[in-house]
């Protein structure tokens, strides 16, 4: 590749858009504000950072963005499912998310809860309709994602979340639970490449899947800090939100400099599971500092 991965983001980040704008029924098709509601809650904005990972992971393992596409457009779709729950009064409650109004505060509540159901089978419908990817591929990636998204991945992990309001956790069941609510999607995200790669080295999937479990804890400890640390203009979400509803975070937990070491601590690991794999995951260095440096 001749360019850095950071000069194809504007790329990607359009081509990604623009899937997800053609997965997503029209708002004027009925029932349209059902639509409308989740258009609202994909096309908001967003750093896109785990489609750019199953991009980045895609040039690593040499496979074609036409492919990447169904992969990234999935689990976007998800992603943006989750944060809509996230924001429910039920769950974290929250007026602001992407610098604008929550579903829920845009539109309703039953409106929000309908699009966000609505998103999660769109996801699989968009992977099961997968085009020109190896034999097998399809079920393996609903297979991966569907276990990210569940009960011991996304779903089980704000679970433990929630339940951990105002208790102390252990550093491991902390990671654990990171690890499900934000690290299996951004797992899944970099795995999901190896299923649409057609010769991919056992050492390259092996060091992929250890990278994708220590980039996801970093990146929770990394929003953790932001929310303590962060402007609410600039991180475009509440910021303190995490205290002020006694959240189990890292930085409550053991404070700021012990958050920001572990994170420089996971991010060594992951540049070191990189390291094993070459020249061809620069993309995914360069994500990773991007993970455990950026300011929103
Ligand atoms: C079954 C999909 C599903 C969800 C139900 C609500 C829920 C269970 C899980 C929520 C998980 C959650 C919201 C984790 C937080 C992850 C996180 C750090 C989100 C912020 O991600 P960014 O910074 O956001 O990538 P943008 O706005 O840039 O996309």
């Amino acid at each position: 590749m001749p360019h850095a991965f950071k000069d194809r983001i504007a790329a990607y980040t359009a081509r990604v858009n623009a899937g997800l704008d053609a997965a997503l029924p029209l708002a004027t098709r009925n029932p349209q504000r059902l639509h409308d509601a989740m258009r609202y809650a994909v096309l908001n904005g967003g750093k896109r950072v785990r489609p750019l990972l199953v991009y980045a992971a895609g040039e690593c393992l040499s496979v074609e963005p036409e492919l990447l596409d169904t992969p990234a457009v999935a689990i976007e779709l998800i992603h943006a499912f989750s944060l809509v729950h996230d924001d429910l009064p039920a769950m974290d409650d929250d007026d602001l998310r992407r610098g604008k109004p929550t579903v829920h505060k845009q539109y309703d509540e039953a409106t929000a809860i309908l699009a966000a159901d609505a998103l999660q089978p769109l996801a699989f419908l968009v992977l099961a309709n997968v085009d020109g990817a190896p034999d097998g591929a399809a079920i393996e990636l609903v297979r991966l994602i569907t276990a990210a998204c569940g009960s011991i991945g996304m779903t089980g992990g704000q679970s433990i979340d929630l339940a951990a309001e105002g208790t102390a956790l252990s550093t491991d069941e902390l990671e654990h639970m990171y690890a499900l609510k934000t690290g299996a999607l951004i797992h899944a995200s970099i795995v999901s490449a190896c299923f649409l790669s057609n010769n991919l080295p056992a050492g390259n999937a092996a060091a992929l899947d250890r990278f994708g479990r220590s980039i996801g804890i970093a990146f929770q400890i990394k929003d953790d800090i932001l929310d303590v640390e962060g402007e609410t203009e600039v991180i475009g979400k509440p910021a303190g939100s995490d205290a002020s509803l006694n959240k189990a975070t890292y930085p409550a937990l053991f404070g700021v400099a012990a958050s920001r070491a572990r994170c420089d601590e996971l991010l060594a690991e992951a540049l070191d599971d990189l390291s094993q794999i070459g020249a061809s995951a620069a993309p995914l260095e360069w994500l990773a500092r991007y993970i455990v440096e950026r300011g929103q």
